[in-house]
């Protein structure tokens, strides 16, 4: 390897940042996007670390990289990629990806307002409003989500013992709800709750080995999320989340695959009806609208199918340079 030139384009899902591959990519051998994804993370991992670690990206820096479909129906596959690896499914990323593909002609869809998205987890048929060349939204239908487990605890330094349920939304989601321990979102810092977030997933991991695996896709486990709710800021929204990833991030857009996550455990727990709009905010106030459209059952596990909408916007056209034989941090890193 030696001086690699990657061209991207750089938006914000509500608050969140997703840098879309455009050029430099490689070739992934696989008959899905799930193969392809253990083929990037065995071969090409250096180009995630390189464009989304410091100093070319950030803590919560996430993109995505765009390939031909592997079913000719559907319109293109995507691969995610993160500061924690490279996602399953990412629902701010697709609704950032789907916005910079479609104003900037990246993919021309067969039927306008409407892709077929085949992600490492599984087809997302998305709907797409476009006014002027802007995209307005972007609705995802989310895969299938359910709640894995419930009243769970872990111990957490400073607040003590935590009850957490965990569910599925495309990530493993650990679900902390206000509680003795615990006041609520709204009375915590952002570097509080990374803080214990960062111990309490691998505690719950060790308590927990092998209890979340997904029933389709073995690649697909742990808790690789923990979610804090809370008050929202708007008394209108449903409810209020910070979600951690990564080492360092809580994500600024209300998280897609975490609210699937949500609506799941809340559907389950007879807290959240099929058909009834779910607002939910950012840790910075930002909104996504899920919504449950129906009820299915997945290798024997009931599951809800969400629909996630939101907004992006495309902020900057980026030329990065990994160069090995000149850049000491062509790699990237992470300060922790
Ligand atoms: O929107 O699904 C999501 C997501 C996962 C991690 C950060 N955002």
């Amino acid at each position: 390897m030696s001086r690699n030139i990657f061209s991207c384009i750089d938006a914000h899902t509500c608050g969140n940042p997703v840098r879309v591959v455009t050029k430099g990519v490689p070739n992934l051998i696989g008959t899905n996007m799930s193969e392809k994804r253990q083929h990037f993370l065995k071969e090409y991992d250096w180009i995630r670390k390189g464009l989304m670690f410091e100093p070319r990206g950030h803590d919560m820096m996430s993109g995505s990289i765009l390939f031909p479909s592997h079913n000719k129906e559907n319109d293109f596959a995507i691969l995610f990629i993160e500061t924690s690896g490279c996602l399953p499914m990412c629902g701010h990323g697709t609704i950032g990806t789907i916005t910079i593909a479609i104003e900037e002609g990246l993919i021309i869809p067969k039927t306008p307002g409407k892709v077929k998205m085949e992600a490492p987890a599984g087809l997302i048929e998305v709907e797409y409003q476009q006014t002027k060349g802007k995209v307005d939204w972007v609705k995802l239908t989310n895969v299938a989500s359910f709640l894995a487990a419930e009243n769970l605890t872990v111990n957490c330094p400073e607040l003590g013992k935590i009850n957490f349920d965990v569910a599925y939304g495309g990530n493993y989601y650990a679900i902390i709800d206000p509680q003795e321990n615990f006041s609520g979102v709204h009375n915590f810092t952002a570097s509080k709750l990374i803080q214990y977030s960062q111990i309490i997933r691998t505690n719950i991991n060790k308590k927990y080995p092998n209890a979340f695996i997904h029933p389709q896709n073995d690649t697909i486990r742990d808790v690789s999320h923990i979610m804090w709710t809370g008050n929202s800021i708007d008394s209108t929204s449903s409810g209020r989340n910070a979600v951690f990833y990564g080492e360092k991030a809580i994500d600024r857009s209300p998280c897609g695959t975490g609210t699937s996550a949500r609506m799941a455990q809340l559907y389950f727990k007879g807290k959240l009806k099929i058909g009834k709009e779910y607002i939910h905010e950012s840790f910075i106030g930002s909104k996504f609208i899920g919504k449950i459209v129906k009820e299915i059952v997945l290798n024997g596990i009931k599951c809800i199918i969400p629909t996630i909408q939101g907004w992006a916007k495309i902020y900057g056209f980026n030329t990065i340079i990994i160069d090995d034989n000149d850049d000491p941090y062509a790699h990237g890193f992470q300060v922790l």
